[in-house]
């Protein structure tokens, strides 16, 4: 048996899981080469965004090593892998956090700062699991999915109009740009993860039922991280390469 589900895929016997199962395999290859990418690109940028790459490259690291598991849980048992899911976004997010306090540390950000982004998203991720974990199939999933929210809003407002978004603008026209693309990273690309948490939550797509297991929470999981993780990075390197030949031309 093909463990990518490529061979189902491509004979044309597509079914859900499979197909689910490609996007896991697809994932981790795309998160390897986005941290080839990212490591090495280090020795390209200016010394003082050799750390905001080094991050980068961890974020799409620790979330290929996941894959691999996700994908080996998801074709075994054929359930959705919430724990290896909630381990790696417990271990991303908050590095996604470490970019913002990154690129505005220059303008003066405290660490204080970046325990409240961290702390918001710790926050919003353990209430999620408590609804995608352990409440699945009952009624109040929606309410954990609720409270997970208010978290998640409070760091859309630290990126898009307070802390995060004064301290970028001080930092400078291109800090401040680059911050204005993860914003919208945070508000449209993270919106996609309520999305499939409501795909998987019994009845929660208005009454309709998809079945919890039938991997369109997966799918839709994994094309958010995608994007995310992979694009995270990109800004990052944008913003390192602009910021370095704007110096050099300076000089
Ligand atoms: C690389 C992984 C990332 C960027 C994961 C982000 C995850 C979220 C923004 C999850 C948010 C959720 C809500 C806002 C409500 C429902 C429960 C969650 C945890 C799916």
């Amino acid at each position: 048996m093909d463990h990518s589900g490529a061979l189902e895929l491509f004979a044309g016997k597509f079914n859900v899981q499979q197909g689910v199962a490609f996007t896991f395999f697809i994932g981790s290859m795309a998160m390897m080469a986005a941290t080839a990418f990212f490591w090495l690109s280090m020795r390209e940028v200016g010394e003082r965004w050799r750390t905001s790459m080094l991050v980068s490259g961890l974020i799409t690291f620790i979330a290929a090593v996941h894959y691999f598991y996700m994908r080996d849980f998801y074709l075994a048992h054929k359930l959705s892998p919430t724990f290896f899911r909630y381990v790696d976004w417990l271990l991303t997010v908050p590095l996604m956090c470490v970019e913002f306090y990154l690129i505005t540390k220059k303008a003066g950000a405290k660490i204080e700062l970046l325990w409240k982004l961290i702390a918001a998203s710790v926050a919003m991720l353990v209430l999620g699991y408590i609804g995608e974990g352990i409440y699945r199939d009952e009624a109040v999933s929606w309410v954990w999915g609720f409270l997970s929210s208010l978290p998640y809003f409070y760091i859309l407002y630290l990126v898009w109009s307070g802390e995060v978004a004064a301290l970028a603008a001080q930092a400078g026209p291109l800090v401040q740009k680059a911050n204005r693309v993860l914003a919208w990273f945070v508000l449209v690309g993270w919106a996609i993860y309520p999305i499939g948490y409501i795909l998987g939550t019994k009845g929660g797509l208005f009454g309709m039922d998809l079945g919890t297991d039938a991997g369109f929470m997966d799918l839709v999981y994994n094309i958010g991280d995608a994007i995310n993780k992979i694009g995270f990075g990109l800004v990052i390197y944008a913003l390192a390469r602009s910021e370095d030949s704007a110096e050099s031309s300076k000089a």
